[in-house]
């Protein structure tokens, strides 16, 4: 019996049998039973109701959590990601369950029309998928998955075929996405950086003419609280530019939406050093992907650094200027090992000052600025606090030597997701749950804080440290 078998099934007998005097299940044995609810056989779906397909960068934080109870199944997910990759390289941000009734989710495969309008970019024939990408956590998850369990990886030739198709995705960024010139990747929409509905898009959005509201149906107010969740207005924006990407056969550079973030780029960089250390276990050398990491660190911080806000900022493509908004997303980098000492120090500071509170007001990290004039403590991504960026930032700390401040960063994670039931986000003042709950990355996240030994050595930060600190 596996691990996730042995945490979640109750012993003959019990089925039935209530015992209020029992005591709960443990926070562990929880966060098994979400990931086990939200297993299709293949992947993982963020959330059976709200969000019924796998997601690019939900399935490599769920790998990340589900390597702790099954390397296997930890193997698959992102092989089932994979799998779906586009000829040109990029892995699409959400992979159709065709079981799933179309009107389940908005926008369906019907919509992307991924196969016909995808056709010169290589999309697949046989799998139904989205045309936009999401973060490019997957390198890194990869390795982690890798270094759960190295014997069984190595019989399943796990990073073997895994390495060619990373290979080639972080080549599509690099390639067809400098759009800024500057050799960073921009996103051409919002839903590609992850963090869909913040304030730092809402300046390039508003040149964004709204498809109009009678032109589609929306699935998430199904689920999800309307205040929870985006206005009308910006999904007739969200529609529009995918639209339009669509129509222009999902070729890149034309867009009215184009923006340098310096998360998804973090999270690249972060990646590069994965690969490098993928690089190095098969055989090869992992020197010319290191130098990658560096010079796009360069040119993160040559392109993003604000020294004024203390944080790194996002940057208008098609304005040619910066956003003038603190998104968690400007935090992110934090999480980088070749980032400049000054910097790091900075940004610990601007995370425990007044605009995110940690270690003050705030219970965990918010996802964008708390004095800012857009600041919606529940409204997505607007404010409240999300699971996978606070998981990010505790690597953070804990890479920079903030022992103190990481392990109480990831007490109140682990508290948080326990008492939310695995909610999306919560308010980050109040912890209160908002969105949808028994989600699949915050139990994850969760597993993974809970396995690992704060003080400990943990071998992802020491997996993507390359040895270049010690
Ligand atoms: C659009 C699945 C995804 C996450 C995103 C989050 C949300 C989708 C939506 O859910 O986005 O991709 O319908 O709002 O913003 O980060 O990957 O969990």
């Amino acid at each position: 019996m596996d691990r996730i078998a042995q945490l979640t099934t109750r012993p003959p007998g019990r089925e039935i049998a209530y015992d209020p005097a029992a005591a709960p299940p443990s926070l562990q044995v929880r966060a098994a039973q979400v990931l086990e609810g939200n297993w299709t056989g293949r992947s993982t779906v963020p959330s059976r109701g709200l969000y019924p397909h796998q997601w690019s960068w939900d399935s490599a934080f769920i790998a990340i959590g589900l390597r702790h109870l099954s390397p296997l199944r930890a193997q698959t997910e992102l092989e089932t990601l994979l799998a779906a990759q586009w000829g040109d390289g990029r892995i699409p941000h959400i992979v159709f369950n065709p079981s799933v009734p179309l009107d389940a989710y908005f926008p369906s495969p019907d919509f992307w029309r991924s196969s016909a309008a995808g056709r010169a970019a290589g999309a697949p024939r046989t799998v139904q998928t989205s045309g936009i990408v999401q973060p490019p956590v997957h390198a890194l998850a990869v390795w982690l998955v890798h270094l759960a369990d190295p014997g069984l990886s190595r019989a399943r030739g796990f990073l073997r075929r895994a390495y060619p198709r990373l290979a080639a995705w972080h080549r599509y960024l690099v390639a067809r996405r400098d759009l800024g010139g500057g050799g960073l990747v921009s996103v051409v929409h919002p839903w590609e950086q992850g963090m869909d509905n913040s304030p730092c898009w809402d300046r390039p959005l508003s040149r964004v003419t709204p498809a109009p509201a009678r032109s589609f149906r929306r699935a998430d107010l199904d689920h999800g609280a309307p205040e929870d969740r985006p206005t009308d207005l910006d999904y007739g924006r969200y529609v529009r530019l995918a639209a339009d990407y669509r129509d222009g056969g999902y070729a890149d550079g034309q867009g009215e939406f184009a923006v340098e973030d310096p998360a998804f780029n973090a999270l690249l960089i972060a990646s590069e050093h994965a690969l490098a250390r993928i690089a190095g276990e098969l055989g090869a050398s992992g020197r010319e992907r290191a130098a990658r990491a560096e010079r796009l660190t360069a040119a993160l911080v040559e392109r993003l650094w604000d020294p004024a806000a203390g944080m790194f900022l996002c940057r208008d493509v098609r304005a040619g200027e910066p956003i003038p908004e603190r998104g968690v997303s400007g935090l992110i980098p934090l999480l980088l090992p070749g980032l400049p000492r000054d910097l790091a120090a900075t940004l610990v500071r601007t995370v425990c000052g007044p605009h995110f509170g940690l270690g003050g007001t705030t219970r965990l990290v918010p996802s964008y600025d708390l004095l800012g004039e857009a600041f919606d403590a529940h409204r997505y991504w607007r404010g409240p606090a999300w699971f996978n960026t606070n998981w990010l930032l505790e690597r953070g700390l804990r890479l920079h030597g903030e022992r103190g401040r990481a392990d109480a960063l990831r007490k109140g994670i682990l508290h948080t997701a326990g008492a939310s039931g695995f909610a999306e986000y919560v308010d980050p003042y109040t912890a209160q749950a908002c969105g949808t709950t028994g989600f699949g990355w915050t139990a994850a996240l969760a597993l993974d804080l809970l396995h690992d030994r704060p003080s400990g050595d943990r071998n992802g930060l020491t997996a993507i440290k390359g040895g270049d600190r010690g």
